[in-house]
């Protein structure tokens, strides 16, 4: 049986290896592709029947026009004619009466791979749209990374194998990066300690040692009462932070000050105690790997926290040592330049930004002007973004024209008036890289596109021409793309195998050499003197002040991936509806058992509930994992009707975890 070489396409940074068996022009199976160096032929439970995902039934197959109201999901065919040339006169018209900075389109990682992804760029910038902030998942990561490192790339994942203690901090690995799990677990075979410091006891604390649970968006205060202990005792790396680091006296003399223990178990929900051994514990380690996860990034404080944790591998020196340091995304990024596909120069003048966090606020009160004409791809905002209610009035606008290309009838395109259907990565080709690890691969598509579905970049051509866009560009096929942009030379890029990149296979980026830390100065930043703050401190979270008496944690799905894979009935099964998780002493507190229907609210909104008391979970927080559909839930919203618009201290990103709620039972 023909055998296509594939990548998963998703928002993970696993970017597993895939193979393909095709027959008859169908994906019959999908496999783990053992020619992987990351993934080595295994892929989640989620991706093992992807072709269920591609070949199911529920598919978009050809354009759709509305007919019934906005939300209300009732459509007819159109051919693909009528449908672009619809979207084009729609869109000329609002530009015309309104200036194209009315046109806002908005899409996020339906697919990650380079040309797809990044697709509509060009066509938006040459219209003259507004311009989308994608900052919807943890962009708070890099400053506080850049903050200390500069533009240092963070360790390779493989270093945790070499690890003697592995700290999941705030991510939930089992889930989120199965293959970083399975470093985790073969460090640990070969002695290493693991440590999980998260705010409640997730699918992945079953592999730790040891189970931290801290008060949430407290992390930064936990590491600089860490540095406290650490500088107290004598077991700073005094010899590394002389001659590698700035700022050490400065950091040491305020958390000395500043984070006794006793205050930052205040803080943190911690005992003193904990605190001075995970000090000890952590400084002693030969080559502690700490792997930051995205949990901590989705509050008020997020790249402060980020910044502080990036302090304690150089307090302790642990750089210097094989398997010890800090990652907090594989730095692969660097190796491409995507100008020669996004063109900003395109744009007749510098459009508005708008962030995409704030999309109930663009759609409902921003002005000058009003967004009249909204295009979605490869994003569901109305079940992804945060303050759901604000997201689905602005969708419902009679004034508003609404375009979706998706593969699935999502809660988004049921707004939309004009639905395209849109390929999967096995119908189309593109260039892939990671955000966890360092390999590379160019997929071909391995089967003809489904009913009259099109990709990303076909239909973005297609637009193009239909509106008089004439720039060379739109007229080339997505491999004249990838060509272009492999074109653009990068160190990381030097000596690669073209033939066995042609031909599918992963190849690894090489990190190129460079100083040892790219920074300012040259050496690791504890101090960073251009900083607006230029010492690391603990920073308050948003909800901190809030009257609701639980926290919110809208955690990851194993079984499905944001609102993705909720097109499957089998995944959907084992993700377990909307359940929310509660304590038993908080649920006692309220007079709930486990299994009763709940409605959680708070300032923003409610939505429905089954309760799970769970001893996973500690006192004064809620957890609630996954992105539901509107379909599957039995209120008006799914969690994100709890979240708000709020941003980060920097970034721009989205604070989905920094919310209070109360709970109540539902009649
Ligand atoms: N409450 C809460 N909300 C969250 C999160 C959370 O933890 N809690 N996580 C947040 C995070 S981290 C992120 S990254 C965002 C993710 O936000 P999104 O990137 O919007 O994520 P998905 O829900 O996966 O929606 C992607 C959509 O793209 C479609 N798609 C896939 N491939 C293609 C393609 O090639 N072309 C087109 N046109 N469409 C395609 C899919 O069918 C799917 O409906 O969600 C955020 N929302
Ligand atoms: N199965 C599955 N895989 C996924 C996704 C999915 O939805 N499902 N989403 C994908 C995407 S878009 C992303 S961005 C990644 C995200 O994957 P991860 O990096 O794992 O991030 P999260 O799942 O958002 O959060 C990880 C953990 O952080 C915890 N946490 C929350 N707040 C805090 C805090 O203040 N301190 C600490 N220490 N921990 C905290 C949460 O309880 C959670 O257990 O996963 C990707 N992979
Ligand atoms: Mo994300």
């Amino acid at each position: 049986m023909p055998l296509a070489r594939s990548v998963c396409p998703y928002d993970c940074p696993d970017a597993c290896g895939l193979t393909v068996e095709v027959e008859g022009g169908r994906a019959v199976a999908v496999h783990g592709d053992p020619e992987h160096p990351y993934s080595r032929g295994t892929s989640c439970t989620k991706m093992s029947h992807y072709e269920r995902t591609v070949h199911s039934p529920d598919r978009l197959r050809h354009p759709l026009l509305r007919v019934g109201a906005k939300g209300e999901g009732r459509f007819e065919r159109a051919t693909w004619e009528e449908a672009i040339a619809l979207v084009a006169e729609r869109l000329a018209a609002v530009a015309a009466a309104h200036g194209p900075e009315a046109i806002l389109p908005y899409s996020y990682a339906g697919t990650m791979g380079l040309v797809q992804r990044n697709a509509g760029h060009p066509f938006f910038h040459a219209l003259g749209a507004s311009r989308l902030d994608r900052t919807i998942c943890s962009p708070a990561k890099d400053p506080g990374w850049q903050a200390v490192m500069g533009r240092t790339p963070g360790l390779h994942p493989d270093d945790a194998l070499e690890s003697d203690l592995v700290v999941l901090w705030s991510i939930n690995a089992v889930a989120t990066s199965v293959h970083f799990a399975a470093r985790a677990a073969e460090a640990k075979r070969r002695g290493a300690r693991i440590w999980l410091v998260d705010t409640y006891a997730n699918d992945s604390a079953a592999m730790a040692d040891r189970v931290i649970l801290v008060r949430p968006g407290s992390d930064g205060a936990l590491a600089l009462g860490m540095i406290h202990v650490i500088a107290r005792d004598g077991l700073a790396d005094e010899r590394f932070l002389a001659a590698e680091t700035i700022g050490w006296p400065e950091l040491k003399a305020r958390a000395l000050a500043d984070y006794p223990p006793a205050r930052v178990a205040a803080l943190t929900g911690l005992s003193p105690e904990t605190i001075e051994e995970l000090a000890h514990e952590y400084a002693r380690a030969r080559a502690p790997f700490i792997r930051l996860g995205g949990g901590l990034t989705r509050y008020g404080n997020a790249a402060m926290t980020v910044r502080t944790l990036t302090c304690l591998p150089a307090v302790v020196g642990a750089w210097e040592r094989r398997g010890g340091g800090l990652m907090h995304q594989a730095s692969g990024s660097l190796a491409w330049d995507l100008s020669p596909l996004t063109r900003e120069e395109l744009q007749p003048r510098p459009a508005r930004v708008v962030n995409m966090n704030r999309l109930g606020h663009a759609l409902n009160e921003l002005d000058g002007p009003r967004v009249m004409g909204l295009y979605v791809y490869s994003s569901n905002p109305a079940a992804v973004a945060p303050d759901q209610g604000a997201v689905l009035r602005g969708l419902a606008r009679e004034d508003l024209f609404l375009c979706v290309h998706e593969r699935f009838l999502t809660d988004t395109a049921r707004y939309a008036d004009v639905v395209l259907p849109a390929t999967t990565s096995l119908e189309h080709p593109d260039l892939y890289r990671s955000y966890g690890h360092y390999a590379i691969q160019r997929a071909k598509g391995a089967i003809p596109p489904i009913g009259e579905s099109k990709s990303n970049w076909e239909v973005f051509g297609l637009l193009a021409r239909a509106m008089g866009l004439t720039d060379p560009l739109f007229g080339k096929s997505a491999d004249e793309v990838i060509e272009l942009l492999l074109a653009v030379p990068s160190p990381w890029r030097d000596g690669l195998d073209r033939d066995r990149l042609d031909a599918g296979y992963a190849v690894e980026l090489r990190r190129p050499a460079g100083p040892r830390w790219a920074t300012p100065s040259g050496r690791i930043e504890l101090l960073a003197p251009g900083h607006r703050e230029p010492l690391p401190r603990y920073a308050p979270t948003h909800a901190e002040e809030a009257r609701e008496p639980l926290w919110l944690v809208t955690g990851c799905n194993r079984f499905t991936l944001n609102s993705t894979f909720m097109e499957r009935p089998e995944l959907r099964e084992r993700a377990g509806g909307m359940v929310l998780q509660l304590g038993p002493a908080a649920a006692a507190a309220r007079g709930l058992a486990d299994g009763d229907p709940v409605t959680a609210w708070n300032d923003l909104g409610e939505a429905r509930f089954t309760l799970r008391v769970s001893p996973s979970v500690p006192e004064g927080v809620a957890v609630a994992e996954g992105v539901w559909w509107l379909r599957d839930a039995r209120g008006s919203g799914n969690v994100n009707s709890l979240t708000s618009q709020r941003l980060t201290d920097e970034g721009g990103g989205s604070t989905f975890y920094d919310n209070r709620i109360d709970v109540r039972r539902a009649p």
